[in-house]
């Protein structure tokens, strides 16, 4: 069963593909993303405190994200695999889900590193239109994702967990580069 985190910068397509993994290799989709706006939405005290984070396009902090995988993981569900969307994406929060798989004796088995011109990721963005989609947010996301969660790729480079992969292009064309990404593991 596929244990992996899919990281790329916003826009990069982590979204899109997660979903076409979760119908190839048959586990969930765990995005931090979706869950913060699902509590946003349903204004429980994690969203209320999320909220103004998100929509200034900074991250929410490593406390309350790393709480609520903590209790995310430990759902049965996940016991088999997981395709992880958006998390880590900072030192802190990559060291703490080391901790979390080791404790529950399930080890990743890679990191999938889309890569996406910035240029590119704003024009998809702006056309998507999400609230938190306009130039300004946009252009504060993508440097955030190049000072705080770029060098992931090197953390995990030196698990012998990272496969770069390619994100421009179709979505299928793309899809096909992941899954023989995956080929080995
Ligand atoms: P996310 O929900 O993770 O949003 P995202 O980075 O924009 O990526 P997403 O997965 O939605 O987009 P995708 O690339 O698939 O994060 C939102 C916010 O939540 C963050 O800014 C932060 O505040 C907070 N947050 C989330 N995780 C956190 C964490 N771990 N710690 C702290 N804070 C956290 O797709 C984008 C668009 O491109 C779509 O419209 C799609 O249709 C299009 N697209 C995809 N592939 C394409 C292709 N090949 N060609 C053309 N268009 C394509």
């Amino acid at each position: 069963m596929l244990k992996i985190v899919l990281l790329g910068a916003p826009g990069s397509g982590k979204g899109t593909q997660s979903a076409k993994l979760v119908e190839r290799y048959g586990v969930p989709q765990v995005s931090t993303g979706d869950l913060l706006r699902n509590a946003v939405a349903e204004q429980t005290e994690l969203g209320q405190k999320a909220k103004a984070a998100m929509d200034a396009g900074e991250l929410v902090s490593d406390d309350i994200v790393v709480g609520m995988m903590r209790e995310r993981l430990t759902q049965a569900d996940t016991e088999n695999g997981f395709i992880l969307d958006g998390f880590p994406r900072t030192a802190a929060q990559a060291e703490a889900l080391d901790e979390l798989l080791a404790e529950l004796d399930r080890p990743l088995q890679a990191v999938v590193h889309l890569q996406v011109d910035n240029e590119e990721i704003v024009g998809r963005l702006m056309a998507r239109g999400r609230s938190d989609d306009n130039e300004d947010t946009i252009r504060n996301r993508l440097s955030v994702f190049s000072e705080q969660t770029a060098p992931l790729a090197e953390h995990y480079r030196k698990q012998g967990l990272l496969k770069e992969v390619h994100g421009m292009g179709e979505v299928d064309e793309i899809f096909a580069r992941i899954e023989a990404a995956l080929e080995d593991v």
